[in-house]
């Protein structure tokens, strides 16, 4: 029975050492509740460190024996593994970079080899529970290169990665010296979830960047295999915040801070201890709002939660002095007998605690200055069962995407902070209900289950559409098959595409000539009888007729537009519209104008605009312009834009190679056929090959061909092969 392998830097469950004994606690994390419903069925396991540096035998084997029976598989970590991988690469390097702090980012090298190490030593452990069939769904920053590294251990393993943490624009992951390392981890999976689109797309622009590789619909062309990213907003348990705030010792605890408190309306803040949550910012706008808003004195304070985090580091311990040094201040300043404007606490507290707080509070205050999603103002909403009270949401969090009826503010601008303070107090009853009734139908949709089994759903839609556009690979007994075919055969027809399938791409495609190999290979093959060889390109008719008349050989050019038989001249499939050239083409001489290094190939029945050899990402946004502008032009006309590599070309739309391909073969009766391409026009001519044809893919495994090589190369020792 294939199963579900979770892997996660910390396991749900924290283990504390009391004496010689060990104390097990479940986490109470989201994660540990949404991923509950996989990894405590059947066999599926949650791979991770327990928390805690172990070293003696024994000491493991009980830990490894104890939560065997929770599902759970522990990966030990050395104290210096603990300081290398977890407390330095993880979060000394990749944690400041992924949130725009690179002031703070440290690279070291010895740093990198831990967090190699320590990915390596979690793939061990994942090699050790890993059979066919089995999925792996691998989270967060800790373990970017845990999915390649898993990939090589069983191929086929669907494999599926969430990061909690943003996805940094690319000019921060540039400054990574082991960018293109991690990146290559990362796309060992299948399918990459992150919490927003821009993430995403942050993603998807570095692979482009560092790879040259494009995507369609978050979907690229990793080697052989299709990758999947997509945005995927991580939920809460949406009932056990709402349910865990109707308890009665919820209540009860919220009745007795009350009675400590006083008639004051409550501004809550929950955070990590973490300088990417902007907690100096907002202490120093709450101490502006004091100083502006004197009617607030006395009726409003600040309850700060800051749970205790990394404060043997450094920056984490300067950060704590700033804070402390701050709400020192406030309180010093406006303090009075009676009333004390900042309630700080520096510990964690209980869930039924925390309820409470969430209850109390009238307004939530949430102003990281960066942060993956946010999961604190997610649960302050499903507890609010009366829908009164007022979120204040950081634009820099994933959630402010999802949650647009909270009060958006820019954490770094104090005085829109202050303002945001003043109209969430003072917000009519009413308008917090409507407010708070949207978003809590939101998040009551998209919870934590609804995220589990979206994510499960597309990494499942992946490994389909995987599977659909699987060409095999072209390995030695395909090749016997081929050539026994071909040597029975006495009627055969080959299609061979040109560009990129005989010849490699040149920047200028004029070069592209053939070569001496290619003229001997051409010639032996059109010199037998036998043989209906089909060059069918995209190409102008003019070159390649010049190209190849030196042989009995039979050209489909223009994607179809124009056909040419031996000793004949060119002739149409069909009449031909012309009445949109004039104005496309003045369209592509305006791009070509912004677009340094594009170009226009003008055919007779066609326009293709080349942007191979412009700036990586100017090119990418010029085309996505381009074909929303020409699609939007072309609607009422036959005319269309298709997406080429690296090229956009416009034609009739009545005009493609499958079509003039069908036509070809009606035309005689064979007893072979085979054809050979490697662009995405080449799939209308694999499309309508019989069910016997060798149809060969040149590059990608995506795709409609039975078989795939990689690169005209290998085509060319094909065709040697048949004609030796
Ligand atoms: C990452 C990303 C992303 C806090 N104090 C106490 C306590 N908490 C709980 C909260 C909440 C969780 O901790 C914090 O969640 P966040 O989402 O704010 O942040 P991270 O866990 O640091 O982590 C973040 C998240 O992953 C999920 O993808 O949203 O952006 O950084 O659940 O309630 N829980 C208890 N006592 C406390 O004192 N019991």
């Amino acid at each position: 029975m294939p199963k579900t392998i979770i892997v996660s830097n910390r396991l749900p469950i924290k283990i504390k050492r009391e004496g010689n004994k060990m104390v097990y606690l479940p986490s109470e994390g989201g994660l540990a509740t949404g991923l509950g419903s996989i990894y405590k069925e059947g066999d599926n396991v949650w791979i991770g460190w327990p928390g805690l540096a172990v070293t003696k035998t024994k000491e493991k084997h009980d830990i490894t024996h104890h939560l065997k029976a929770e599902n759970m598989s522990p990966v030990f970590l050395s104290a210096q593994e603990i300081h290398d991988f977890y407390e330095g690469f993880s979060n000394e390097t990749l944690w400041p970079n992924f949130h725009y702090f690179n002031q703070y980012t440290v690279y070291d090298e010895t740093l990198w080899a831990a967090y190699q190490k320590v990915n390596m030593k979690f793939a061990k452990a994942v090699e050790k529970l890993l059979e066919d069939g089995d999925t792996l769904w691998v989270h967060d920053y800790q373990l970017l290169l845990l999915p390649q590294m898993a990939r090589e251990i069983k191929e086929n393993t669907s494999i599926g990665f969430f990061l909690h943490i943003p996805f940094p624009s690319y000019e921060s992951f540039r400054l990574l010296p082991w960018r293109r390392e991690l990146l290559n981890g990362m796309t060992g999976a299948d399918f990459l979830g992150f919490h927003t689109y821009d993430d995403m797309r942050h993603f998807l622009s570095s692979v482009s960047r560092l790879t040259g590789i494009g995507n369609t619909n978050g979907q690229i062309t990793v080697g052989n295999r299709l990758v999947l990213a997509d945005a995927l907003p991580m939920g809460i348990d949406y009932d056990k915040y709402s349910g865990c705030a109707s308890l009665p010792d919820t209540l009860d605890r919220e009745v007795r801070y009350r009675t400590s408190l006083g008639e004051v309306k409550l501004i809550l803040t929950i955070d990590r201890l973490d300088y990417s949550k902007g907690i100096p910012q907002r202490l120093l706008a709450f101490e502006r709002f004091l100083e502006e808003n004197e009617h607030f004195l006395e009726k409003v304070s600040m309850l700060m939660i800051v749970v205790p985090s990394r404060d043997t580091v450094p920056k984490y311990a300067q950060l704590k002095q700033e804070i402390d040094l701050l709400v020192g201040r406030v309180n010093g300043r406006f303090g009075r007998m009676n009333w004390t404007p900042i309630h700080y606490f520096y510990r964690s507290f209980p869930l039924n605690a925390l309820s409470a707080f969430y209850r109390m509070a009238h307004v939530a205050l949430v102003s990281p200055l960066r942060d993956g999603m946010n999961l604190v103002c997610k649960e302050f909403i499903a507890s609010k069962l009366d829908k009164k009270g007022v979120l204040i949401l950081s634009e820099m969090a994933g959630a402010s995407k999802e949650l647009s009826d909270a009060i958006i503010i820019n954490p770094h601008d104090i005085i829109q902070m202050v303002a945001a303070l003043k109209e969430a107090l003072t917000m009519p009853e009413a308008e917090q209900k409507r407010k708070m009734g949207i978003m809590q139908d939101s998040l009551k949709r998209y919870n934590i289950h609804a995220w589990v089994s979206l994510f499960m759903e597309r990494l499942e839609f992946i490994k389909k559409e995987q599977a659909n556009l699987q060409t095999k690979p072209f390995d030695p007994s395909v090749k016997e098959r081929l050539l026994s075919a071909y040597r029975r055969a006495t009627k055969r027809i080959i299609f061979l595409d040109y560009d990129g399938t005989l010849v490699g791409f040149n920047s200028n495609p004029d070069d592209s000539k053939p070569d001496k190999e290619l003229k001997g290979i051409l010639k032996k093959l059109t010199s037998d009888s036998g043989n209906k060889v089909v060059i069918i390109s995209g190409r102008g008719r003019a070159t390649l007729g010049e190209w190849v008349k030196a042989y009995t050989i039979d050209i489909i050019a223009e994607h179809g537009v124009w056909y040419k038989k031996p000793n004949e001249e060119w002739k149409h499939f069909r009449e031909m519209d012309t009445s949109w050239y004039s104005e496309f083409l003045a369209i592509l001489e305006m791009y070509v104008d912004r677009t340094p290094g594009s170009f226009i190939e003008k055919k007779d029945y066609s326009l293709v605009w080349h942007y191979r050899k412009v700036e990586t990402g100017l090119g990418e946004v010029r085309t996505r312009e381009l074909i929303s502008l020409l699609k939007y032009i072309s609607s009422e006309k036959h005319i269309q834009i298709m997406e080429g590599n690296k090229v956009i070309e416009i034609k009739n739309s009545y005009v493609n190679k499958g079509t003039a391909a069908a036509e070809w073969m009606q035309q005689g009766k064979y007893d072979f056929y085979m054809a050979c391409g490697d662009d995405i026009t080449d799939e209308d001519t694999f499309r309508v090959m019989p069910e016997s044809a060798f149809t060969i893919k040149i590059g990608s495994s995506s795709s409609a061909a039975s078989y795939r090589v990689k690169n005209h190369e290998d085509i060319r020792k094909l065709l040697k092969s048949i004609i030796n």
